[in-house]
């Protein structure tokens, strides 16, 4: 006996990752149904060998499914996600909306999967942002070594985070500068994005951090632990798909990098790849459709007493989103529902 499943968001780069991965790992699905808005009802999506046909999320009755995931942005989801939760259904959301809602626990299964038994005070569980879920991915095993102070982070950020229009746009303006009066001027970017990069991603907080360097900070907290101080500066890259990070850590404890390799090598999640030659060491293009948080470049930083420095990249569709919501799914099946 599977589960009854709902896919909400289903014609998006993370919805449709989402179907892709249930897939994959071959969650016990008995039933699923497609759901997007009424532009799309009827759309053909695809999963395993079958189609699917979108249904109208504002007609969609939960009552009796077992577990919506949702990839429908904050608006939306403010709308359907308590209506989907009071019927029963767990949602997972990938939207910010209930973060850092005190009575819902926000979940990266590597790091902090008993956070999960609290999701009965709203039935719902959140996803955390994907420049958050690799990194405490990576950290989570040093912390657990030599006790973690504090965190000095900076993004590179590939465009899918902003979804299939900052994809198109990426793609039409790199070609239109090749091809006079075929120009593309910036929509969702704040600046131009081909064969550039752009310090800005989403928008102004009061203090000057930018709200995505804001999530990094808040949400690293909440998932690993409230005493970590983290500063971010999040940058916008011309990469289509999967986000680097170069991450600065400062331990209480000295940690060797031989010993934090050996320790990021046994990690869940992680793959290692760390030589000391040209191309050692992993990129984004290399990282997209696997499901690994991807670590290199792991030294030293010798003008600290305890620090470190390592290079980390995933998919940011995959562990960033997609798939760190189907393992919210397989850990609640596992730990609650107990069904599959
Ligand atoms: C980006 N990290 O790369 C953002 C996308 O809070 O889930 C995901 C925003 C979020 O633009």
């Amino acid at each position: 006996m599977g589960y009854k499943i709902v896919v909400a968001g289903a014609t998006g780069n993370v919805g449709r990752e989402m179907l892709n991965i249930l897939d994959e790992r071959q969650f016990p699905v008995d039933e699923i149904a497609v759901l997007a808005s009424r532009r799309s009802q009827g759309s053909e999506i695809s999963f395993g060998d079958k189609t699917l046909k979108c249904q109208d999320i504002e007609q969609f009755d939960f009552t009796g499914w077992d577990m919506a995931l949702f990839a429908i942005g904050s608006d939306a989801t403010k709308l359907h996600a308590p209506r989907a939760a009071k019927a029963g259904c767990v949602v997972i959301d990938n939207s910010s909306l209930y973060r850092m809602d005190p009575d819902v626990p926000l979940v990266v299964p590597e790091v902090n999967p008993d956070a999960i038994e609290g999701y009965a005070k709203k039935n719902i569980i959140a996803n955390p942002n994907c420049s958050t879920a690799q990194m405490v991915v990576a950290l989570k095993p040093l912390h657990d070594r030599a006790r973690i102070r504090r965190v000095v982070v900076s993004t590179y950020q590939s465009v899918s985070g902003g979804g299939s229009e900052a994809m198109d746009e990426l793609w039409d303006q790199t070609k239109g500068l090749y091809v006079p009066g075929q120009e593309v001027e910036p929509k969702t970017f704040p600046k131009q994005i081909a064969f550039n990069v752009i310090p800005q991603i989403d928008v102004f907080m009061e203090d000057g951090a930018t709200r995505e360097e804001w999530k990094m900070v808040a949400e690293t907290k909440k998932i690993l632990d409230r005493q970590i101080k983290v500063t971010a500066t999040c940058v916008r890259v011309p990469v289509f798909v999967g986000h680097s990070e170069a991450i600065n850590i400062e331990f209480e404890d000295f940690l060797d990098e031989d010993e934090a390799r050996d320790i990021l090598r046994e990690a869940p999640g992680i793959m290692v790849v760390d030589k000391r030659e040209p191309g050692g060491y992993v990129t984004p293009v290399e990282c997209v459709g696997d499901f690994a948080t991807f670590v290199s470049r792991i030294r030293q930083d010798s003008t600290i007493e305890n620090g470190l420095n390592l290079w980390c990249v995933s998919d940011n569709l995959r562990k960033g989103a997609a798939l760190n919501t189907v393992q919210i799914a397989e850990l609640l099946g596992k730990r609650v529902l107990k069904k599959g």
